[in-house]
């Protein structure tokens, strides 16, 4: 048969040529493994065709025309049924190894998880330079569980595996030769192509199955795997998949192939069951979602090639430098010439920093260069398709530069605030056709956060909208829509955390305390060491503005107040809750801070108590729940998984707790209600109630997730 293609359904193609046996994956998007679509299935099936035909000398598994070779195990299969009747990943991959004839995988696109360990299964590895290669299970809060943690070893070292596949960390084809993993580089993936280079290169090569290969301990010390978890317990903390694949790899070294396998399975499935893997897998799934373009889609959408950024200050510098690295041309303006020094030197030591790290080669830093000029005269942004302003933090100020702007830039100019606050409906007033105007917050620092709030305005129109959504995935950002109030989401629920960690410093609790408690629950940082780092002077403004404007339903602990009295802004002047005097990266109790703090007890009448670690967490994670209940309630956050999205990318919820809402569903709402009617009967606690949205899920009308 030259060149005859039998279909035996759309999933999995066959065709053969001479004596080359095809079997193309088509399960679009991303050709994941759907055991219940069964892909594994007929993929397997296809291996006995090929292996019981005479005719056929070699078998080649590869992804239909465009799609990658595959994305690995259907991750929204996990924790579900799945048909029983029907091969999964681990029968297809076993069958490979039992097999009698030379098996090619042709590594094309993203081949990830069980995708790559198919092509670990096959004999022989073809990638071209599309591919991108990776383990990365560990994101997902499991391990790779088709053999990865078995085969791997045998291929590329103990060593080298463990890093690869505890980081999740992608690679490119040229890498993954270098490493062992691929055989051949090749440069298309057509049919004849293929078969040329078998029969070139492969014709008369002994194959080999890497279950059958041995592991090299030679060079191991003996503690190699406990220290190798001692060196990740830091980073990896709370986080149980990487201390299990570290089990899975050192007991490949010290058992067979066969045994090593039972107990990944074993390790896989616990992983899978537990509530780590579920919130990460969650997260997954909830970026996806948060991130889609809003429909109707527009067809030919405002293609962005020119941006201004006004204001050349921290947050303007950042916004410049991630346009700039995704290859926009960029304006940086600032009317003060020493701002634009200032900035054109960090973004530089910034470029010869990645140089340094080989992230970039001279000829990319110099073309990096070429994308930005620094700017002080206005008038030059008349040619841009967006514009941002990134000034002070005040209102009259965007005023000003807002006003100028809409003389200056065209009518189809899209115009953004990244304000972190201010109401983006009243600075839309300033500009003409305000359908164009909406906000971007991004993060500090802008150039590394993921996250971008995009704030929707009541007259922000949907193709400007879905542009900024398209623009923000091109500059590696994960925009999240959101409305408008003081605060938007992340900074609402975030003044509500700082207000309950404020008040618990009332009523006996020390910075120290409250911090350590929600650093063991898992954040990077606690709530006094954040408003150090973020400077306590801003917190103050944005208390002043509240207050003018009534924005709050409950009084605001006075303590920041009286520390900003002080002088002591935080890090940026030595002192704020903690004494910096040891340097920042070592805080040290502030006496004159806790002083303020026991006074304050004694003002409000308040005998101090020893607050357990467990209240600590539970107040201020329930601060953020309540917050975020009322946010969805009004419609600022459209979704409770988006509020998940904003505080796993933006504020350093831990990974494996979800984000706030899906953190409550684990907890659940019988013990919530129970806890905030306890809190309630607190001193100085009144301000903790039961809100719509919670009797809502009380009475099980809608769910928190
Ligand atoms: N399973 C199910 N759906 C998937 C999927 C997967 N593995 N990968 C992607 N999707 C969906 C995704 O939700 C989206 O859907 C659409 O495909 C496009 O994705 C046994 C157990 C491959 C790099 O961790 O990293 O194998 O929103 O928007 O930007 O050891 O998707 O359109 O409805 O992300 O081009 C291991 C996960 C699985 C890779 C493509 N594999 N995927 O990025 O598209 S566990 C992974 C990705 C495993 C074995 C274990 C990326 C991508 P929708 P997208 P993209």
């Amino acid at each position: 048969m030259v060149g005859g293609l039998t279909l035996d359904n759309l999933l999995v193609k066959r065709n053969v040529i001479d004596n080359v046996g095809f079997i193309k994956i088509n399960n679009p998007p991303v050709n994941a493994m759907s055991v219940n679509k069964g892909v594994p299935q007929i993929i397997l099936d296809s291996l006995k065709i090929y292996e019981n035909d005479s005719t056929i000398k070699f078998i080649v598994i590869l992804g239909e025309e465009k799609l990658n070779f595959s994305g690995g195990a259907d991750i929204s299969e996990f924790g579900k049924p799945t048909d029983s009747g029907k091969a999964n990943l681990r029968d297809l991959i076993n069958y490979l190894d039992k097999i009698n004839k030379p098996c090619f995988a042709i590594i094309t696109g993203p081949t990830m998880g069980g995708g790559l360990e198919l092509a670990l299964g096959c004999h022989f590895r073809l990638a071209d330079q599309s591919a991108k290669l990776a383990l990365p299970e560990v994101k997902l809060g499991i391990l790779p569980g088709a053999g990865g943690t078995q085969r791997l070893p045998r291929l590329i070292g103990v060593e080298k595996s463990l890093h690869f596949m505890v980081d999740g960390s992608v690679i490119n084809s040229k890498t993954a030769k270098n490493l062992g993993i691929v055989d051949e580089l090749i440069e298309s993936k057509n049919d004849l192509d293929i078969k040329k280079i078998i029969l070139e290169k492969f014709n008369d090569k002994k194959f080999i199955r890497v279950s059958e290969k041995e592991i090299n301990t030679a060079n191991l010390e003996n503690n190699f795997f406990s220290n190798f978890k001692n060196s990740i317990l830091k980073k990896k903390r709370g986080f149980p998949a990487p201390f299990a694949i570290v089990d899975c790899v050192e007991k490949s070294t010290k058992t067979t192939f066969s045994e090593g396998m039972k107990f990944e399975r074993q390790e896989f499935q616990k992983l899978v069951d537990s509530v780590e893997s579920a919130a990460q897998r969650y997260l997954f799934f909830s970026e996806r979602s948060a991130t889609k373009m809003h429909p109707p889609i527009e067809k030919n959408m405002d293609d962005i090639k020119t941006i201004s950024i006004l204001g050349a200050g921290t947050m303007g510098t950042g916004i410049a430098i991630s346009f700039m690295k995704a290859g926009f041309n960029v304006f940086l303006f600032d009317k003060n010439k020493t701002n634009l020094e200032k900035s054109e030197k960090n973004i530089l030591n910034i470029l010869n920093g990645m140089l340094m790290k080989n992230k970039i080669s001279e000829i990319k830093l110099n073309e990096l260069k070429e994308n930005i000029s620094f700017i002080d005269n206005i008038e030059e942004i008349g040619v841009s398709d967006l514009v941002i302003e990134a000034v002070f933090e005040e209102f009259e100020v965007k005023k000003e530069i807002l006003s100028e702007v809409n003389k200056i830039v065209g009518k189809k100019t899209i115009i953004a605030s990244n304000t972190s606050t201010l109401d983006i409906n009243n600075l839309s007033e300033f500009v003409d056709e305000p359908q164009r105007f909406l906000g971007l917050h991004f993060f500090s620092p802008a150039h590394v956060m993921k996250l971008l709030e995009i704030v929707k305005g009541s007259k922000t129109s949907l193709p400007v909208l879905n542009t900024c959504i398209k623009l923000a995935k091109k500059i590696g950002k994960v925009p999240v829509t959101v409305g408008v109030c003081d605060g938007f989401v992340g900074n609402r629920m975030i003044h509500r955390y700082l207000k309950e960690a404020n008040h618990l410093l009332e009523e006996g609790a020390l910075p120290k305390d409250v911090d350590d408690a929600i650093e063991e629950f898992g954040f990077a940082m606690g709530p006094f060491k954040m408003s150090d780092l973020a400077g306590l002077d801003i917190g103050w403004a944005i208390r002043k503005r509240r207050k003018k404007n009534n924005l709050d339903t409950h009084k605001y602990s006075n303590i920041p107040d009286r520390i900003c009295e002080g002088g002591d802004f935080g890090q940026k002047t030595g002192r704020g809750y903690y004494d910096y005097s040891d340097g920042p990266r070592d805080p040290k109790p502030n006496k004159i801070t806790n002083q303020i703090i026991i006074s304050e007890s004694d003002a409000l009448n308040i005998t101090r108590r020893s607050i357990s670690n467990k209240e600590i967490v539970s107040r201020l994670m329930l601060s953020l729940i309540t917050e975020g209940l009322d946010l969805l309630d009004e419609n600022i956050a459209s979704r409770p998984s988006d509020i998940d999205v904003i505080y796993s990318y933006g504020y350093g919820f831990p990974r494996y707790r979800g984000g706030p809402m899906f953190h409550a569903n684990t907890i659940g709402v019988e013990k919530i209600v129970s806890e905030i009617e306890e809190f309630s009967k607190l001193p100085n606690c009144e301000h903790w109630k039961i809100g719509n949205r919670l009797l809502k899920i009380k009475n099980g009308e809608i769910n928190f997730i």
